[in-house]
């Protein structure tokens, strides 16, 4: 009746902004990502019959807002007849600020409520149940390299290449603290009825999903930055031009933004990234990680560097 699991965030390279169906929470495009070491979050559940309601500790402290959705997800893997269940979450890393908190801990939730139940989905299983409750944690059930596709009823999530295929490292400048004005779910509906962008976003997707997909299996790096940059700066243009407008960056985005392109022209291969928050994500190749964590951390309003490599899917730590 209890189980903990693990997952880490992942990072899209080529993102899921819009959804196609909101009820199912399926995704108007594909996405393309890859899944961290370093930073991840870990979900313990405990089903219990003599509790009246599910509760919901993070980091140690009571959280009422998120427990509508972990409620939600843990009702989708074992149906609504369960047990109320005690979660508990910790994370190593700041959560909602853009940092994929909700897909490592939809991730992690979704597998540590089917073991704590007594099932045991396959990870194609996990993905879909992961995915209704967060379209990015579907992504997290894999790690490496991963591709979440559309198929005509759902979504087929697969990892395209292992972490030790292509150790590619990322470094994450941290630019603010805190939570971000808008949560993505909303965000996305807002693109979705009022920017001008929307519809040619959705139409070159592809296009992005089999420029990235065929980068990682040649690891030809400097495709996989083209495309992966353009596609950020893309989906952030949808944002902006949303009404209102959706804008995640400050000043000191645009400052590491700067910085990346600095150490592009003294030829390290690196690239940035960056999702529904203030914070940049550079992907780089090993050799070039120390000096891109060197110059974000030295770049003006850049208030803490994480540095990590890629790592595996979620996975369970402990069952009873
Ligand atoms: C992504 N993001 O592909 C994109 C890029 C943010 C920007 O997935 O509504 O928390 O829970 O399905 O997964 C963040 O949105 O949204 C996200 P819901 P989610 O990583």
């Amino acid at each position: 009746m209890r189980a903990t699991a693990i997952a880490q965030p992942n990072i899209a390279l080529i993102k899921y902004w819009g959804k196609r169906d909101a009820k199912r929470n399926l995704p108007a495009v594909g996405s393309l990502s890859i899944t961290l070491r370093e930073l991840h979050t870990e979900m313990r559940v405990q089903l219990d019959p003599a509790l009246a309601a599910d509760t919901l500790t993070v980091n140690g402290e009571a959280e009422a807002g998120m427990l509508p959705r972990i409620s939600a997800c843990i009702d989708g893997v074992l149906g609504a007849e369960r047990p109320p269940a005690v979660v508990d979450s910790r994370s190593n890393f700041p959560i909602a600020a853009g940092l994929a908190s909700s897909a490592s801990a939809f991730a992690a939730v979704t597998l540590a409520a089917a073991v704590a139940g007594g099932r045991s989905p396959g990870p194609d299983e996990l993905a879909r149940h992961a995915g209704r409750a967060s379209g990015s944690a579907a992504r997290s059930i894999f790690g490496g390299f991963v591709e979440l596709a559309n198929t005509a009823d759902g979504i087929d999530v697969r990892m395209i290449a292992a972490p030790d295929e292509w150790p590619l490292r990322v470094i994450v400048a941290v630019t603010a603290l805190g939570a971000k004005p808008v949560g993505s779910t909303e965000a996305m509906e807002i693109s979705r009825k009022t920017s001008p962008f929307y519809s040619s976003w959705i139409a070159q997707q592809d296009q992005d999903l089999a420029t990235a997909r065929a980068a990682v299996e040649a690891r030809d790096f400097e495709r996989l930055a083209a495309v992966a940059e353009h596609n950020c700066l893309k989906m952030h243009s949808v944002m902006w031009a949303s009404r209102p407008p959706v804008v995640y960056w400050n000043s000191a985005t645009l400052r590491c933004l700067e910085t990346v392109r600095g150490l592009q022209a003294r030829g390290h291969g690196v690239f940035f990234t960056m999702d529904a928050g203030p914070q940049v994500k550079v992907v780089c190749l090993p050799d070039a990680a120390e000096a891109a964590r060197a110059a974000l951390a030295a770049t003006g309003g850049v208030v803490e560097v994480m540095s990590s490599g890629l790592g595996p899917g979620a996975r369970l730590v402990e069952a009873a």
